[in-house]
């Protein structure tokens, strides 16, 4: 699949990148972002044909790069008979369009969540994965399909615009809105679903912890070693795009659910983390997490601060969180930034390491904390401040019966406020 070029035809397509790097910025920052954009296009099925980067004080209003490196750029396609165009950057609609008008001949011009989408559409299995994908797609890239982009997409093909399942991005703007419409009611319908599920999982008990981390760190690898799941993993980003849960027996017997998630990545764009959200929300509702970092990275610190904070973005702070340094084989003398109790470095291809990471995981299932929603009527308010002292609270709603508590609390505190946990 990812062989096909933007015409349908063998081979792949021939890309050339962009970067723009503001003055005075860190320029490490952006090399390591521009490198992994080389990767993007490698999953999306293209080949870089060269990198332009242009150092500029702000981005052009009408190209985004200046007006000089435009006809370089306009140049450097003409001669490697190039495709498509890729910018590191978000571009506007009109930006898009005047780089195509600018550069000329059957170009076409992308941003990085364009391209991003692009590969969750070719990664899409499972309904809710093809309805997320779409829906970021009619709100994030569809706008920004102006002239060629528009037609290659009829034309059914094209990196960054090709929808999910194979089939054909709606570029018609009159259905565009509808469609959009039933698409969300659609995920609606599907999160109340994820929902209830949690609810009658809570039923029974059982601790749950999801597997979280950047792209390729190597969470399904994981999942697979601790669970033999079988769940596709390999050398690509965003391989897994749908959570997959299974149960993982601790050595003391007890039952735990594990779930690996999407990964994360550098600039997730907002229409994706937002369209995702029901899926993530399998991050957001567990009762701990590991969060996977591949330590064979030069960028193993940089990939965990961007999970720490995505994870904090979707409010799943304040869990016990386990920091999985993995691939050791390949970094065996890896040390992370701030080392804590809480980091294990192991692999998950030869299974150094686990079994010091399973009796972590052990110990914080047995300890039990876990998110609970506790209500406490009018009448009772004066439990609150003693639940403030004894759990970290996330988030008070006042209700007509009373207090509606959302907070993190351990076993032995669950059991002191157990008569007003919701069921
Ligand atoms: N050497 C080595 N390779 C590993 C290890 N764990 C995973 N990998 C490799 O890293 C690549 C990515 O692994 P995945 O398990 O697919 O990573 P992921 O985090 O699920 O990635 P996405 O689903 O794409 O976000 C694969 O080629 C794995 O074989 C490890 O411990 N050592
Ligand atoms: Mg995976």
């Amino acid at each position: 699949m990812a062989e096909e070029n933007i015409f349908g035809g063998a081979g792949a397509a021939r890309a050339v990148l962009v970067s723009v790097v503001p003055k005075g910025a860190d320029e490490r920052e952006y090399e390591v972002s521009f490198d992994e954009l080389a990767r993007l296009a490698d999953t999306a099925g293209a080949e870089v044909y060269a990198r332009l980067t242009q150092q500029k004080e702000n981005p052009d209003v009408r190209t985004y790069i200046g007006k000089g490196k435009v006809e370089e750029l306009a140049g450097l396609c003409e001669t490697g008979d190039v495709d498509v165009v890729i910018f590191d950057d978000e571009l506007s609609p009109s930006q898009i369009k005047n780089l195509e008008n600018d550069i000329g001949g059957d170009v076409r011009v992308i941003d990085r969540s364009m391209l991003i989408l692009d590969i969750f559409a070719l990664h899409a299995v499972s309904g809710e994965g093809k309805t997320q994908v779409e829906l970021a797609q009619l709100k994030y890239t569809v706008p920004r399909l102006t002239g060629k982009g528009a037609e290659m997409s009829r034309l059914g093909g094209g990196i960054g615009t090709r929808g999910p399942g194979e089939s054909k991005l709606e570029t018609d703007r009159r259905h565009i809105k509808r469609r959009i419409a039933a698409l969300e009611e659609n995920i609606r319908e599907m999160a109340k679903n994820r929902a209830t599920q949690r609810v009658q999982r809570d039923r029974t008990g059982i601790f749950k912890i999801a597997i979280a981390g950047y792209t390729n760190a190597g969470k399904s690898t994981l999942l697979n070693y601790l669970t033999g799941a079988g769940i596709l993993a390999e050398d690509k980003l965003f391989a897994t795009l749908d959570p997959t849960t299974r149960k993982f027996t601790l050595p003391c017997g007890d039952d735990v659910l594990l779930t690996d998630t999407v990964g994360f990545i550098r600039r997730l764009p907002h229409q994706l983390v937002n369209a995702f959200r029901s899926t993530l929300d399998e991050v957001a509702f567990a009762d701990a997490l590991l969060v996977v970092i591949d330590a064979s990275d030069p960028e193993a610190d940089a990939q965990g601060d961007v999970s720490v904070k995505l994870i904090d973005e979707l409010g799943a702070s304040g869990k016990p969180v386990v920091y999985v340094y993995n691939k050791c084989d390949k970094a065996a003398d890896f040390i992370p930034r701030t080392p804590t109790e809480e980091s294990f470095l192991v692999s998950a291809k030869t299974g150094e390491g686990i079994e010091a990471l399973v009796a972590k995981i052990e110990e914080i299932a047995k300890d039990g904390t876990k998110e609970y929603i506790f209500e406490i009527p009018h009448s009772e308010l004066y439990a609150m401040s003693r639940l403030y002292e004894n759990a970290t609270v996330k988030d008070v709603e006042y209700t007509e019966f009373g207090a509606r508590v959302r907070a993190v609390a351990d076993a032995k505190n669950a059991g002191v406020f157990a008569k007003y946990i919701k069921k």
